[in-house]
């Protein structure tokens, strides 16, 4: 099945908070993220991702970009600096699992990195790019992986002990929930 038309159908189309809703909890909002990948093969998700963003951004107007849906909640530039920098934690976290299996793998306030990554200010352009190459280099890396590599560890904060091929699976998992959100700020209004 088509991950993106398995999003549309399996999530709300009620206003995403900015990463799960309030009332959500962390075993339901991991729960979900899995669901979105069950059965598809994670590494090209993940490869998609920066192109389906890009479809989606094309033409949409700056003010559109910017305007967030309620106080506090992300707007679509916010979003796409959310997943570079998502993505910049992942990297380390990889490279961690790989290098020393069995390490602590802090978590972040995701919050606070967008209060001092002053997401507002980057353009969408921009922060797309720097997913995307950031994501890029991932998938280099995934490609040498031998089959021992991907079973290496880490010991999460939240979400205890995770492998290479775990965080793979929910960083694809996480692409999609925030597409989704992207893509409903992004249809017109009272559609
Ligand atoms: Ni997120």
């Amino acid at each position: 099945m088509n991950a993106e038309s398995f999003l549309r159908d399996n999530v709300g189309m009620q206003d995403a908070a900015n990463d799960a809703p309030a009332a959500e909890a962390a075993g339901q909002y991991q729960a979900r993220l899995e669901a979105f990948v069950k059965d598809m093969d994670p590494i090209a998700m993940q490869r998609e991702a920066p192109q389906t963003l890009a479809v989606l951004l094309e033409g949409a107007p700056d003010e559109v970009l910017s305007r967030r849906p309620a106080p506090g909640k992300w707007s679509v530039r916010a979003i796409l600096a959310h997943m570079a920098e998502d993505e910049l934690a992942s990297s380390w976290r990889f490279r961690q699992m790989l290098g020393h299996s069995g390490a602590t793998l802090p978590g972040f306030d995701q919050d606070l990195w967008a209060r001092l990554g002053d997401y507002d200010s980057w353009t969408a352009q921009e922060a797309l790019e720097m997913f995307r190459l950031l994501r890029e280099a991932n998938l280099r890396m995934f490609d040498r992986l031998s089959p021992e590599d991907w079973q290496r560890w880490g010991m999460h904060a939240e979400r205890g002990r995770i492998t290479v091929e775990d965080l793979v699976r929910h960083m694809a998992g996480h692409d999609l929930n925030h597409i989704g959100q992207v893509r409903r700020l992004l249809a017109p209004r009272g559609d």
